[in-house]
């Protein structure tokens, strides 16, 4: 008998039947509401990061390509190459012949240069 009392103290106990599940429903429409833009939020996050690492990658890329493609025509030539390895004081490796192999083992079309494709591939 006192149990019974105790539980009728309960307000859950006084609300009528009816109303108990419109609560539980929102509660649990509004739980997964949230869910769902906690976890779009999340991968619009990740995807902006990927996204803005992926444009700093080439943007560094493009630079870096810049630095070797002395005459601006979009390749990189044995002369080109000599002159950056002469530059980072690599003496052995600016040798043309060496400069010429470095080319050759990364030169996918065998055009003979490498453009920003086989230089990106090749970092
Ligand atoms: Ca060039
Ligand atoms: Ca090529």
């Amino acid at each position: 008998m006192a149990a019974s009392t105790y539980l009728n103290r309960l307000p859950i106990k006084k609300l009528p039947i009816t109303t108990v599940p419109v609560p539980l429903v929102i509660h649990g429409l509004v739980g997964f509401f949230l869910l769902y833009i906690i976890f779009d939020w999340g991968r619009k996050f990740l995807n902006f990061l990927s996204q803005s690492q992926k444009t700093t990658k080439s943007k560094d890329l493009g630079e870096a390509f810049d630095v070797f493609d002395e005459n601006r025509d979009g390749f990189i030539d044995e002369m080109e190459l000599q002159r950056v390895m002469c530059a980072l004081g690599l003496t052995e490796a600016a040798e043309l012949e060496n400069c010429r192999k470095m080319i050759l083992a990364f030169d996918q079309n065998g055009d003979g240069k490498i453009d920003f494709g086989e230089f990106v591939e090749m970092i």
